[in-house]
This record gives structure tokens, sequence and C-alpha cells, in this order.
């Protein structure tokens, strides 16, 4: 079903969330219609901020909005549809409209499968009604089923659309663009070459599937690098509590901007302990770009100068190969703390594959390694 009619159907006109690929039609309609606008469309920093927003539409306008998100993000929605929106509480109505990845019985990525297996579980316990949004989802029976909402939003009530693999299309498909001198996986590539033996802690989405294929292409093997596959925005987390264990080993954090964003406060707490072996990197395309482009506010939130604030003794730019070059450089003398914000590109390899080991081989393989020590 065309996502334009999804939005016609529900008669919703404040939509707020975190990008996903099989939302790709609804984000795109979304932008066609509002683009990124205060009072009609904003894309949040993480799925409990969406749920917050949606909840101050209501308390201002006594209307319901609509949260978009990937099933990943229910956990991060749970606090607030627990403790704000929850009938038991205030009882503010809410759609939400959830990307169903690791359906039982589709094929899907490790770190889907589970929350694929609990998605519709979890919506129950949270007494949370959900219709489930198929391609053979016929314009009626949508309508059907947002009649049936009505009741429960007026009544304060949460529901939940669940969206199957291609059950949304787009008719106009957007075309995303933030310009660059490098590309995600050239910084990558360049980073490679500075790290040697150190650990690394990718972040989730195709930066992690960029190194894992470049070591491949170095014939290297994958025991230095953690692939943060699922659990967006605390790959810096994990990365903090390795270099404040290894004291000894240099850990390079490789961060995304979104993900960033969405876990923030992770860069205060890396700022008081300021471990002087971690750098952390974040590659800057201003976008979700591995869920279709869809922007961040990271194109105009000021990173570095967060990280600065948070207080890591030293942050760095980069925005081409040789600032790039000079910032790994310096981070590596520097030995303290130490941001690299690079400005890069969007887009990717058309043939980027996945990674080959199991998250579980990773991990055995990454403590082995941390272990020789
Ligand atoms: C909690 C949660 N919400 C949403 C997603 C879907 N998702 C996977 S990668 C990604 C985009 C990450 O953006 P960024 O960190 O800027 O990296 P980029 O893809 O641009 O390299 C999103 C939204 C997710 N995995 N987990």
């Amino acid at each position: 079903m065309l996502a334009e009619k999804l939005i016609d159907q529900l008669g919703i006109d404040y939509y707020t969330g975190v990008p996903d690929s099989q939302l790709r039609g609804l984000c795109d309609a979304l932008m066609n219609r509002w683009g990124i606008d205060p009072k009609h469309h904003l894309i949040a920093a993480n799925e409990g901020n969406a749920v917050a927003m949606a909840a101050g539409y209501h308390l201002a306008t006594g209307k319901t909005a609509a949260v978009y998100m990937q099933n990943s993000g229910e956990g991060n929605a749970v606090n607030p549809l627990a403790s704000l929106t929850h009938g038991r509480v205030y009882g503010i109505p809410m759609v939400l409209i959830v990307g169903w990845r690791g359906e039982p019985g589709v094929h899907d990525e490790p770190q889907h499968v589970h929350q694929g297996a609990v998605t519709l579980q979890l919506l129950e316990l949270m007494d949370i009604p959900s219709f489930i949004l198929s391609p053979d989802t016929s314009e009626d029976e949508l309508a059907d089923a947002v009649a049936a909402f009505q009741p429960l939003l007026r009544e304060g009530r949460v529901v939940a659309l669940v969206v199957r693999k291609g059950a949304l299309t787009c008719g106009e498909k957007v075309k995303y663009v933030h310009e660059a001198a490098l590309t995600r996986e050239e910084a990558i590539a360049q980073l490679l070459a500075r790290t040697g033996d150190d650990p690394i802690v990718s972040t989730t989405g195709k930066a992690s599937r960029e190194l894992f294929e470049l070591r491949e292409a170095r014939g290297e093997n994958h025991s230095r690098d953690f692939l943060t596959v699922g659990s967006m925005g605390h790959a810096s987390s994990i990365a903090l509590a390795i270099a404040a264990h290894r004291p000894g080993r240099r850990v390079w954090c490789v961060d995304g901007d979104g993900a960033a964003l969405m876990h923030l406060g992770a860069m205060a707490t890396i700022g008081s302990v300021k471990p002087a072996n971690l750098i952390h990197l974040v590659l800057n395309n201003a976008a979700h770009e591995t869920v279709g482009g869809m922007p961040t506010v990271a194109g105009t939130a000021d990173l570095p100068a967060v990280a600065a604030a948070c207080g890591y003794p030293l942050v760095l730019r980069a925005w081409d190969a040789p600032s790039l070059d000079a910032a790994l450089a310096r981070a590596r003398e520097a030995g303290c703390l130490t941001l690299v914000e690079v400005a890069v590109r969007l887009g990717s390899r058309a043939d980027l594959g996945r990674p080959t080991t199991t998250p579980k081989e990773n991990k055995q393989a990454f403590m082995a390694r941390l272990a020789e020590d």
C-alpha cells in the first residue's frame, strides 16, 4: 500500500520517530509532504523522545500524533509508554507505526531475531492493541482497523500498526544528499591503516558491515573488532568500559552521528571518566544512512563542541583524507581521550555484504584477543 494512503487514512498531521528501512516509504512520504517541520514532522534522536513529543503534541492540541519506529526502538519507547502515556498514568493517545524486522519465518539478521519474535508480545504487555499491515492488506481493511482504533484513542489508549516487510511503498522516492570529500568506507579504510592491533568497537549499521568487509579485503581476521550490530547508540559505552578495564590498550570507537545522538548522554559519562586510551570517532553524514539517508540533526548540532563541553580533553575535525590522516596521527600521539569528527558523504557500495561470522563468534574472538594482552 502507498504510504501516502496510510497518512490520508489516519488523518494525523503530527508525526515523529526514528527512521527504519522497512518504513522507507512512510519516511519518504512524510518528507515529501512536510519535510522537517516542527509543526508536522520531526525526526527524533530516539524512540522514547518521539513518544514524549507525541505526548506534548496531544497536551498542546488535544489531537493524536503518530510515532514511527523500527521494532528495535520498542525498547527505547517502553519507558514513556509505561510511565507517561499508559492509562494508569496520563492516558495519552497515540498511534505507533512499527517496522517489523525479524518477523518469525522471515529471514533477517541476528540482532533482529529476538526482537522480531517478541514484537507483538511486547505491545500486548504494554496494553497496546495492534493491527498488522501486510503487503496484501487492502485499503478497506486498513480503514476498518483505523475505525476500530478511534474509540480506543478517545479513551487515551496507545494503538499500533505493525508493518510487515514490503507492506508500505512510496509514490515518490526521496533522494537524500549530504556531500563531503570522503565516503564512510573510505574513512574507515583510512582508520585501519592507523589502528594496528588496537581493538575497535563499531556502531550499528553499515559502518560495521564496511569494517567487516575491509578486514576481509586486507586479509585480516575479525578478532580486533567488536561489531555492535544491534543496540544502536551504545558502541561508545561498550568502548568506555573496555578502555577502563584494558588500560594498556588503545581502544577506538567508530560511531555514527545518528547513534551518537540517540544516546548522547554517553558522551558526558565518557567525558567525566576521560579514559586516556579511548579515541572516539564520529563518522558524521548528518543522516541515518543505513536505513535510507533520512536526516539527523547532526548537520546543525556541533558534536565536537558537545564532546569538549562534556570534558573530552581533545576534539578534532576532519573533512578529507589529509585532515583525517593528520587527526588520526594527532589522536594517537596525544595519549588522552579524543573525539574525532569525520565529515562523510551519504552513500555506500551497492554490493556491501553482511558479516559472515555470527555475533557469538565475534564476541569469542574479540575477548580471546583482548585477553592475550
Ligand atoms: C533503537 C534503534 N532504532 C532504530 C534502528 C534502525 N537503524 C539502524 S542503523 C540506523 C541509522 C544509524 O545512523 P548513524 O549512526 O548516523 O549511521 P549511518 O547509518 O549514517 O552510517 C537506524 C536508524 C536501530 N537499529 N535501533
